[in-house]
C-alpha cells in the first residue's frame, strides 16, 4: 500500500516551544503535504515527551502537578499549532502525541517486555540489572561522559551550561555495548538511513568509537514521574526509552484499538524528522532497541541543523535566546515563515535567523516576487481583453496556432522552461533539499517577469493588431500562476490557495500531483476572481522598531497565558459573565437514536419547566440510549435553539471531552437534586 508516515520529534513539556520547534514541525508539514498531494497516505506525528525529572521540576518551580505542567504545555502547543495552520483542522499533523496517553503506557510496557526478552547478537540477555554511577544532565536527559561535561563541583553540561545530577543506584541496563556491529551493518546497507550524509558519518564514527551500555531506568524515589518497569514498579523507564517508543505506540504498536484507528502495519517505518541535537538518540539508540524487539528499523532520519542567534549560539530556552512564536504570528504571515525557513535555511545546516532577513526575504521575493507576479497578471487580465475573450477572463494562448505556422514563439520557451524548472523542483524537494527547490521556483517567477517586461502588455493593448500577442503573454503568465501554486502548496498552503482562486479555479491545489501538470491546462476563458495581493508588503522600520519595543498593538494568536494559570483554558472572565450561561439539572426522560446520523442522540429531558427539552446530543457512539433514562444531567438551558438533520436542538448536555477524538463524558451528580436547579 501506497502510504507514508513522517514524525517530529515530541517536545518536552517542561517548557513553551519556541521557533526551533516550530521550524521542524514546518519542515514536517511540508514533507506530509507535498506526499498527501501526491495521492499518498500519509500519517503525520507531532506531540509532547512529558515524563522525567524535567518535567518533574519544571513542574515543581511552577507549583503544579507534573500532568498539569504537561497539560499547560500542551494547551499553548495547540493554540500554537493551531494559529501556524500545522493542526489537524488545517491540513497539518493527523495526532499530537502524548506520552501520558494510557495506549502508551501499554505500548512501551510491550515494548519493554519484548526488549527484556531478547538475545543480542551476541548471545547476551539484552536488558539487565546492574549499579549505575555517573553524571546525568536533566536539560538533556542523557548521562553525561568525561568528555561531554565541564569539570567542577558539580560539574555542568557542556550543551546546556547547567549543574549536572550525581546518580548512584541500581538501574535496568540495555546492553547497548553488543549492537555496535548490527548498527554499522544498518548504516552500511542503507546509505540512505541517515540523513545528510556528513551527520551520518558522525553517527558512524561514534559507533566505530564503541559503545557503552545504556542505563534505562531510575530508582522511583528519584524519578517517579514516569512509567513503571513491567514487573518492577521500583524502577520508572528511561524518558529517551519511553519517548522513542512513542512513534510505535501512536500508530498502534501494543495497542489494538490503535491498531484499528491508524494501523502500525499500515503506516510504519516513518521518516523521523529530528534536529541533530537529538541525533544520536534516534540514529543509535532507537535503531539499538528496535533491533532488539524485533522491529522493523525506520525508514530514515533525517537531521536538520539549529537555528542560531546572531552570535552563532543554538536558539534555546536555557540560553534564553529564543523567538518568541507570539511575536512572529504577531506580525508575520504564515506562509512567509514558512517560506523562510524553507528558503532561508540551507536544509542539514545551522541558520541564523534574524527580523531583518525574514523581513527583507518577505519583501523580495513574495512581495516583490511571486505576490507582485500574481497581481500584475490579475490585474491585466481583469482590464485587458484579448480578440476574442472578454476582459475579466483567462485569454487565448494561441499555442496550437504558434506551433502550426512553425514560429518558435516565447511561448514554447515559458513551458519549456516550467516544465523543466518542476522537475528540478521536484528531484530538489525529494532530496530534501528545500532552499534549491524554492530557488527553481522562483526562476519561474523572474523567468515570467522577463516575459511580461519584454513583452510590455500594457502598450499590446492599446493596438488592436496585438491583441492576440496581448492574450497569449497574459495566459502564459496565468498558466504559470496556476503550475506555481500547485508546487509551492506544500510550502504555502494558504497563498497557493489564494492564488488559485484568484485565477478562477475550482477546489484547491492541495490534491494536484505536480508531476501531472501539463502545460496548457488553465481553462481560456475562465472568469478570475477577485484581484488581492497575496503578500502585502512589510513596513521593516515599522515592524522592527514594533518588535524591539514589545508593541503589544498588534495582538497575537499565541500569547503565553498567565503563569499561574494550570488548565487548558487561558483568559479569566468575569463572574458575570459565567452567570450568563444558565446552567440546569436535567433528567433524561427519553433516548433514541437519529437516523443516518450515527453521532447523535435524540434526547427528551425534564428540566422542570412545563414541557420537555427536546435535545440532541452527539454522544452516540459512547451512550447507549436505553442507559441514559433517568439520568440526571447539565443542561445549557440558555443556548440559541438550533436545527440538527432537521431536528431542533433546544439546549446543551454538558459533558468532558478527552483524548485526540474528543470522547464524551456527560456530567452528572452524586446527590438529589431536583430538575430544573440552577448551577452558579
Ligand atoms: O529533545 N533549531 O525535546 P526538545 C532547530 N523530548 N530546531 C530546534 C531548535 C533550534 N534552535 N531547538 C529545538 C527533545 N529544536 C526530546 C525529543 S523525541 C522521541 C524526544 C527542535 O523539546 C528540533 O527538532 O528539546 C530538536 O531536535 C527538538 O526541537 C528538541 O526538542
Amino acid at each position: 500500500m501506497n502510504t507514508f508516515y513522517v514524525t517530529t520529534p515530541i517536545y518536552y513539556a517542561n517548557s513553551l516551544p519556541h521557533l526551533g520547534h516550530l521550524y521542524t514541525m514546518i519542515v514536517a508539514d511540508t514533507i506530509a503535504r507535498s506526499k498527501r498531494q501526491r495521492g499518498i497516505e500519509t500519517y503525520f506525528l507531532t506531540g509532547t515527551d512529558e515524563h522525567g525529572i524535567n518535567i518533574e521540576r519544571a513542574a515543581q518551580k511552577a507549583g503544579r502537578t507534573p500532568q498539569e505542567q504537561a497539560d499547560y504545555v500542551v494547551s499553548y502547543f495547540k493554540r500554537m499549532t493551531s494559529a501556524f495552520g500545522l493542526d489537524t483542522e488545517h491540513g497539518g499533523y493527523d495526532i499530537f502525541m502524548r506520552t501520558t496517553a494510557p495506549f502508551h503506557y501499554e505500548g512501551v510496557s510491550d515494548f519493554w517486555r519484548r526488549c527484556e526478552k531478547a538475545k543480542t547478537p551476541k548471545g547476551n540477555d539484552a536488558i539487565y540489572k546492574g549499579h549505575y554511577e555517573g553524571w546525568f544532565c536533566a536539560a538533556c536527559a542523557a548521562y553525561k561522559t568525561e568528555d561531554e561535561y565541564q569539570k567542577g563541583d558539580p560539574p555542568t553540561c557542556l550543551i546546556h551550561d547547567t549543574p549536572l545530577d550525581r546518580v548512584s543506584e541500581e538501574s535496568y541496563f540495555f546492553r547497548l555495548s553488543d549492537y555496535g556491529e548490527a548498527l554499522l551493518a544498518v548504516y552500511e546497507s542503507r546509505p540512505d538511513f541517515i540523513r545528510p550524509e556528513a551527520r551520518a558519518n558522525e553517527v558512524i564514527s561514534f559507533v566505530r568509537g564503541g559503545l557503552q551500555d545504556l542505563s534505562i531506568s531510575r530508582l522511583r524515589t528519584s524519578v517517579s514521574w514516569g512509567i513503571p518497569v513491567p514487573d518492577d514498579p521500583a524502577h520508572t523507564m528511561y524518558v529517551w526509552f519511553d519517548a522513542l517508543t512513542n512513534y510505535i505506540t501512536a500508530i498502534g504498536f501494543g495497542n489494538e484499538e490503535r491498531e484499528r484507528a491508524v494501523g502500525f502495519k499500515k503506516f510504519w517505518p516513518a521518516l523521523h524528522l529530528v534536529g541533530k541535537d537529538i541525533l544520536r538518540f534516534h540514529a543509535v539508540y532507537w535503531p539499538a532497541f528496535l533491533l532488539a524487539a524485533g522491529v522493523e528499523l525506520p525508514r530514515a532520519i533525517v537531521a536538520h541543523g539549529m537555528l542560531v542567534d546572531p552570535n552563532g549560539r543554538k536558539m534555546s530556552k536555557t540560553l534564553g535566546n529564543t523567538v518568541e512564536l507570539d511575536v512572529l504570528s504577531r506580525f508575520f504571515a504564515i506562509d512567509t515563515i514558512r517560506y523562510f525557513c524553507l528558503r532561508e535555511m540551507v536544509f542539514g545546516q545551522d541558520g541564523r535567523f534574524g527580523y531583518d532577513g525574514l523581513i527583507d526575504r518577505a519583501n523580495s521575493d513574495l512581495a516583490s516576487g511571486l505576490g507582485n507576479l500574481s497581481s500584475r497578471t490579475l490585474t491585466m487580465i481583469a482590464r485587458y481583453c484579448d480578440s476574442r475573450i472578454p476582459s475579466g477572463r483567462i485569454p487565448e494562448e494561441k499555442l496550437l496556432l504558434a506551433k502550426r505556422t512553425g514560429v518558435d514563439t516565447d511561448e514554447t520557451t515559458v513551458a519549456g522552461f516550467i516544465e523543466t524548472a518542476r522537475d528540478q523542483f521536484l528531484l530538489h524537494f525529494e532530496n530534501l533539499a528545500f532552499s534549491r527547490a524554492l530557488e527553481a521556483a522562483w526562476s519561474v517567477v523572474a523567468r515570467v517577469d522577463k516575459m511580461i517586461t519584454d513583452a510590455k502588455p500594457w502598450d499590446l493593448a492599446k493596438d488592436e493588431n496585438q491583441k492576440q500577442t496581448l492574450g497569449v503573454v497574459l495566459y502564459r503568465s496565468a498558466e504559470s500562476l496556476r503550475w506555481l501554486s500547485v508546487l509551492l502548496y506544500p510550502v504555502m498552503p494558504e497563498a497557493s490557495r489564494a492564488i488559485w482562486k484568484q485565477l478562477g479555479l475550482e477546489g484547491v491545489p492541495d490534491k494536484i500531483d505536480p508531476s501531472t501538470l501539463k502545460w496548457g491546462e488553465l481553462p481560456e476563458g475562465t472568469a478570475i476572481g477577485e484581484v488581492q495581493a497575496v503578500f502585502p508588503r512589510l513596513d521593516k522600520t515599522q515592524i522592527l522598531s514594533d518588535i524591539r519595543s514589545g508593541s503589544e498593538s498588534v495582538k497575537s494568536p499565541v500569547q503565553e497565558p498567565p503563569a499561574s494559570e494550570p488548565s487548558e483554558s487561558t483568559n479569566f472572565i468575569e463572574i458575570d459573565d459565567f452567570a450568563k450561561v444558565d446552567l440546569r439539572v436535567g433528567q433524561v426522560l427519553s433516548a433514541e437514536r437519529v437516523p443516518k446520523a450515527d453521532k447523535l442522540l435524540l434526547l427528551k429531558i425534564d428540566l422542570g419547566e412545563a414541557q420537555p427539552r427536546q435535545i440532541l446530543a452527539g454522544i452516540a457512539q459512547y451512550y447507549e440510549p436505553e442507559k441514559l433514562i433517568g439520568r440526571k444531567v447539565v443542561i445549557v438551558a440558555n443556548l440559541k435553539p438550533r436545527k440538527l438533520r432537521g431536528l431542533e436542538s433546544q439546549g446543551m448536555v454538558v459533558a468532558a471531552s478527552y483524548g485526540e477524538e474528543g470522547r464524551p463524558v456527560i456530567a452528572t451528580f452524586t446527590e438529589d437534586v431536583p430538575n430544573g436547579a440552577r448551577l452558579k
